[in-house]
């Protein structure tokens, strides 16, 4: 393998170079036109324009990617996480071009990214399970029967669907059609495909995740869990990794059951698979069949870099480790930074990033696809960077995510970076008794606290910039913070 296009943008598309590159892999971007200044393209030893700035005109466009490939001779092909990264047509028709998708099988892929689907895989493996359906739902009266069985509340959830798109939570009976009626109509428009499952309700569990890592030649292993509880909106805020609350058998048990599901559609390379946690029960999920955005807690706590990895298993070598060389060691916390007001219900947020500073120093990592004085494109997702701290204990990891936040400038743009030290300094998330909905349970908009623009060094330098730009119509502070009356109330 000499040569890998990465078709994605941004901070994972960098982050994925860096370990080509480490291996004495060449490397191409593609980049629409929104892009042509971006960091992944001055990054890659080669870089491609594939479009305008629209995904589905440019990072989507699968056939265009595969023939740049063949232009260049690439030898594979990464695709990131989102954009064509879990589109099993894509992987297929990589693989026939013969270039090498890093990532699973086809097969794989469509298996899971069907949760009915992925159950019926799963089902000889004794692996635990929410009560519920395992089949489509189509019959009101047969499924208010079964729900009446399981007990309410319980939760109607789209095949199709994922990361909580398509999910409707029933109280009682008398709602249980209108919500049917609803889930199936949002499912068919939303994915197409109008099959709907029922579930008994977990009111407030932890979503716990295990890395798995598979290679082509049967071998498994699993990097224990990520926390992932603190979400808004089903986006993931921060994770952490180890949990707090697994002991060292339920992470055991966690960790074989994740094993048998990989095993379940043939796995290969790096995947992720989702537990609900409750009370000391879990229960599967989905499972993730691409590299996931909160992957560096992962690294942290095992020094395994798993794009590399991703690389080798793509390449057909066997793993270089067994399930016993891999350890926890040490604690390790991620806080996405958004282009977001935590202030205003987390709306997104644009502009030009007038000031951009990164946190450095021991136990701090940053992945991000940004530079100072650069615009955060409307067009795709509002992340900013990936701040990662590392500690000998979460303790420590706690403190450096705190420090790391207070030297991280950004002016120009509202970010979540003051989310972030709210949650660490809350004493819900310091005790780690905290579970999906910290967000609804605790977060208090008032309290949040940003000391950026007052500091002196900051002024000093945002005055300087404003003078050069003489652009300093900040209309801002004209913007109401204006909380939505029901933000407490939507549990889902
Ligand atoms: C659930 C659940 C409670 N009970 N299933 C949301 C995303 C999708 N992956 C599954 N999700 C959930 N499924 C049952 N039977 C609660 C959630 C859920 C959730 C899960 C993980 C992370 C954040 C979440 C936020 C709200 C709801």
């Amino acid at each position: 393998m000499k040569k890998i296009l990465v078709a994605n943008r941004g901070e994972i598309a960098i982050r994925v170079m860096r370990s080509a590159k480490e291996m004495g892999i060449k490397t191409v971007a593609v980049y629409s036109e929104a892009d042509r200044n971006a960091l992944h393209v001055q990054y890659a030893d080669e870089a491609v324009l594939i479009g305008p700035p629209p995904s589905n005109q440019s990072y989507l466009l699968g056939d265009k990617i595969i023939e740049v490939c063949k232009q260049l001779e690439v030898d594979a092909i990464h695709p990131g996480y989102g954009f064509l990264s879990e589109n099993a047509e894509f992987a297929k028709k990589v693989k026939e071009a013969n270039i090498i998708f890093i990532g699973p099988s086809p097969h794989a892929i469509e298996v899971m990214g069907d949760k009915l689907s992925a159950k019926a895989a799963v089902k000889n493996y004794d692996i635990p399970m929410v009560p519920g359906t395992d089949k489509a739902m189509t019959d009101v009266e047969e499924a208010k029967n079964i729900s009446k069985k399981i007990g309410y509340p319980i939760l109607i959830k789209a095949s199709a669907g994922g990361g909580g798109k398509g999910m409707r939570i029933v109280s009682k009976e008398a709602d249980f059609e209108e919500q049917m009626e609803l889930a199936v109509n949002e499912a068919t428009s939303a994915f197409g495909n109008g099959s709907v499952f029922i579930e008994k309700y977990v009111e407030s569990p932890r979503h716990i995740e295990i890395q798995i890592l598979a290679d082509t030649h049967g071998n498994i292993v699993h990097l224990f869990e990520r926390e992932c509880s603190i979400q808004r909106r089903h986006q993931k805020v921060i994770e952490e990794a180890p949990s707090a609350v697994l002991s060292p058998e339920l992470r055991e048990q966690m960790g074989q059951s994740a094993i048998n599901v990989a095993r379940a559609c043939n796995y290969t390379g790096a995947g992720t698979v989702e537990f609900l946690y409750d009370n000391g029960k879990y229960y599967f999920l989905e499972m993730n069949t691409r590299l996931q955005v909160e992957h560096p807690v992962t690294e942290f706590i095992t020094g395994i870099d798993l794009v590399k990895e991703q690389i080798k298993i793509a390449r057909g070598e066997k793993l270089s480790f067994k399930q016993n060389d891999i350890e926890i060691k040490g604690h390790s916390i991620e806080l996405r930074v958004y282009a977001e007001d935590p202030k205003n219900n987390f709306l997104p947020d644009i502009g030009k990033l007038k000031l951009y500073k990164r946190p450095q120093g021991n136990g701090v990592r940053v992945d991000d696809g940004y530079d100072q004085g650069m615009e955060v494109p409307i067009y795709y997702d509002p992340m900013i960077a990936k701040l990662a701290t590392y500690g000998q204990n979460r303790q420590e990891a706690i403190a450096r995510m705190k420090r790391a936040i207070d030297e991280y400038r950004i002016i120009g743009i509202e970010t979540t970076l003051s989310f972030g030290k709210f949650v660490m300094e809350s004493e819900s998330f310091v005790s780690a008794n905290y579970n999906t909905h910290f967000v609804q349970d605790y977060f208090d908009p008032e309290k949040i606290n940003v000391k950026n623009d007052s500091e002196p060094i900051a002024a000093i330098i945002m005055a300087s910039i404003l003078n050069q730009t003489n652009n300093n119509s900040n209309n801002k502070n004209t913007h109401k913070t204006e909380h939505n009356s029901n933000w407490r109330k939507n549990r889902l």
